[in-house]
């Protein structure tokens, strides 16, 4: 059993790792919630008991002689707080950005590089993937072990909540003011994303980099070919949609060998953690409505390309606060202790 910290607790990823550790029965001796100075006081529920918030500060892993941190609350508090965990002998799980790229940090999707885990005690961080690469790679392992995947186009369609709980209260807000009327002041207000999102769409999440990318659209080439192993070509186009949560994705392949819809959807359907909805004729695809409080990747809309034999096109869907975050670093966490766990818990506390 082992004490386990969730840093970010208050924030809607947060919140969710404590529904995915309760559901997944994560061994779990003792959880300790942490915060930002704002939140002590708080309480949130954990297998029907309410446990207080407690600040996040350098010394707190020590004092709670945690074992596991799982680490939520942005890419700086990562960077500041992850190696106190580390050094207060836990091993950090790090949904951020930033340590994703590191070559001693492994980058881990269990369903598609379980085995990168043993690199874990490097630095003792195993860094989780941004949302929207986690679902598109374990859509794409299965079919690039089938027909060899050359290049990805991928546009992305993500929920506002990939912006955190304050990115849904805008477009709750704005929705509000649309039906009063009155959506203009709400627009002036705006916060967290660079234009009004109720009933629009915008073609930018993070910042502008070089050539015109996106932060997130360089993420899902960087990342993908990390865990993948691979020198897979990607384009991806990064949008943010007026829905609460669950992100989608339309995807092209171009492979080496000649696509096949129905061997698509068999080694699909067969992946582990993910479910195909593929009847057109019954207007069955997968929606965020579907796949929302889900921890599956929903793969749909199959089909070959209208003039290459060697291109496939689908639409994926996934809960991104669980496929893409929480769920995804749970499973990290529990092939961890499946993999490394008795050695730990022997070299730390000698049994
Ligand atoms: P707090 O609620 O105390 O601000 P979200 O992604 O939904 O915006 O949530 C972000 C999470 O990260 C929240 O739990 C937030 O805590 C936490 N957080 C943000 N900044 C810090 C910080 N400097 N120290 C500790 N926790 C932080
Ligand atoms: C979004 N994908 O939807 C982002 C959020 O690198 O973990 C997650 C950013 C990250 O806005």
């Amino acid at each position: 059993m082992y004490n386990v910290a969730i840093v970010g607790a208050t924030g809607a990823v947060g919140e969710e790792f404590l529904r995915v550790l309760e559901e997944y029965d994560f061994p779990i001796k003792k959880l300790v919630p942490l915060a930002s100075a704002r939140s002590v006081g708080k309480e949130v529920e954990f297998r029907g008991e309410s446990l207080k918030v407690k600040e996040l500060t350098c010394d707190v892993f020590k004092e709670e002689e945690i074992d596991i941190a799982f680490f939520s609350a942005g890419g700086s508090v990562s960077a500041k707080f992850a190696p106190c965990a580390v050094e207060a002998g836990a091993v950090v799980i790090d949904n951020t950005s930033h340590f994703r790229m590191d070559p001693d940090v492994p980058l881990v999707v269990p369903e598609v590089n379980p085995d990168d885990i043993a690199l874990w005690n490097k630095k003792g961080i195993i860094a989780n993937p941004n949302c929207s690469t986690i679902q598109m790679v374990i859509s794409l392992a299965p079919l690039h072990r089938e027909f060899n995947i050359k290049r990805v186009d991928v546009a992305t369609y993500q929920a506002v909540s990939g912006a955190g709980k304050k990115g849904m209260e805008e477009l709750f807000e704005q929705m509000r003011a649309i039906f009063n009327f009155k959506l203009d002041k709400k627009v002036e207000e705006r916060e967290v994303f660079q234009y009004q999102i109720a009933l629009n769409v915008i073609p930018h999440i993070d910042k502008f980099m070089d050539g015109g990318w996106s932060r997130e659209e360089l993420k899902m080439v960087n990342e993908t070919n990390k865990i993948m192993h691979s020198k897979i070509k990607v384009a991806a186009t990064c949008v943010r949609v007026p829905v609460l949560r669950s992100h989608s994705e339309a995807i092209s392949i171009y492979c080496e060998k000649p696509v096949n819809v129905e061997r698509a959807r068999e080694v699909l359907a067969n992946f582990q953690d993910v479910k195909v909805i593929d009847n057109p004729e019954k207007n069955e695809y997968p929606m965020p409505i579907i796949a929302t409080d889900t921890d599956y990747v929903y793969v749909g809309r199959i089909r070959k390309d209208l003039y290459d034999d060697n291109v496939l096109h689908f639409f994926n869907v996934a809960d991104q606060l669980r496929v893409g975050a929480a769920t995804n670093a749970v499973r990290i966490g529990l092939k961890w202790i499946e993999m490394e766990g008795e050695a730990f818990l022997k070299g730390k506390y000698g049994k």
